[in-house]
């Protein structure tokens, strides 16, 4: 009997600097009202396993899922499994992948009609706003684009790990990204060498799933409040400003962009009706205590997105003094340490 057919790909978390916050209205999928600027970071892994069963399951119609090729539908997926940290989830989550790999390459009917089996793991809390939907949607893309044999440029990368998840888009690069408003892809801005001492401290004082999902959240801002469209041109000013601190490394003006960056998105969803709060009272301590270290002279500037997590962006001789400080405020708190990562990459 043949061996089953195993492909593993790892990526991680695109922690955005200027951040991606609402939709434009087209037929595509996650295309960006608001241009992002992020690092893709190290120390926090997803891990996509794809196992071929070798076998042509049949389907029934209650998981058919049909594909399509030039809009006529041409065949139909047969049963697979998915599962996340152990827990089954449902399959539907992958086939728009698979659907918009099949758009984009031949791919042939024996490998259109395998059931899989898919298998993602991340080595850090899932769903509390630690950008696990983007690691996880790059290694799938990643994964899914090995398997079926599509040999694919990376904006191409890009633009379908972007039908799973919009930050995905960013995660299949290392170092420095940039996702401007309208693309359906990223693009790497400076690679992962680029700036060796730049660190973000990545905290989280609860590991909690968070209630509201960042899709339902930014759908919901851009319905109902009123600085929702202010947000999205103020974004793009702060945007501008950000790729020339990257590439100048400028972590004083960097630093300041990401802090105005944040607070308006989160200023925006305050607003909305009824508001979105992600914060915690130990958000805000994280914040005050950030405040009072910049004052003291410490180059170290806060970013959140959908979560209570705070993460700290500062350069490495500031590290340990940052972490007794915060340790003094929570002693108890779950961290990591993280500088630009790697791509996704097959493992
Ligand atoms: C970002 N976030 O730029 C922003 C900042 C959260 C806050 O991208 O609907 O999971 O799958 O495109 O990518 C999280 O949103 O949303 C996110 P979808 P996604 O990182």
């Amino acid at each position: 009997m043949q061996e089953a057919q195993t492909i593993s790909v790892q990526a991680s978390p695109s922690l955005a600097l200027i951040k991606y916050w609402g939709k434009q209205e087209t037929t595509e999928k996650n295309i960006p009202a608001t241009t992002s600027v992020a690092i893709t970071l190290d120390t926090l892994i997803s891990t996509v396993k794809i196992v071929a069963n070798n076998v042509s399951q049949q389907h029934t119609n209650a998981d058919h899922r049909s594909i399509t090729q030039k809009g006529m539908e041409v065949g139909t997926l047969p049963s697979s499994s998915f599962t996340l940290d152990d827990i089954p989830h449902d399959f539907s989550l992958i086939t728009p992948i698979q659907q918009a790999l099949f758009d984009l390459c031949q791919v042939t009917s024996d490998q259109q009609l395998q059931s899989l089996s898919v298998c993602a793991n991340n080595n850090f809390p899932t769903a509390s706003g630690l950008a696990s939907s983007a690691s996880g949607y790059a290694a799938l893309a990643h994964a899914l684009a090995q398997y079926y044999k599509c040999e694919l440029t990376l904006t191409q990368l890009s633009s379908i790990a972007r039908v799973g998840s919009g930050s995905a888009c960013r995660s299949v690069y290392e170092g420095f990204t940039l996702w401007e408003a309208g693309s359906p892809h990223a693009i790497l801005l400076a690679p992962q060498s680029h700036w060796q001492d730049f660190r973000v401290i990545v905290l989280a004082p609860s590991l909690k799933k968070k209630a509201i999902s960042s899709r339902d959240a930014m759908k919901h801002t851009a319905k109902t409040s009123p600085y929702y469209s202010r947000w999205c041109s103020y974004n793009e000013d702060l945007s501008r400003d950000a790729i020339h601190a990257v590439l100048d490394k400028d972590i004083e003006k960097l630093g300041t962009l990401a802090r105005l960056s944040y607070s308006a998105m989160h200023a925006s969803s305050i607003a909305a009706n009824p508001p979105i709060l992600y914060w915690k009272s130990e958000s805000i301590s994280l914040i005050e205590l950030s405040g009072e270290m910049r004052a003291k002279g410490i180059p170290v500037w806060e970013t959140m997105d959908a979560g209570p997590q705070v993460k700290l962006i500062t350069l490495a001789p500031h590290v340990d003094f940052i972490i007794e400080q915060v340790s003094q405020v929570l002693p108890d708190i779950w961290f990591r340490v993280c500088m630009a990562g790697q791509g996704s990459i097959v493992l």
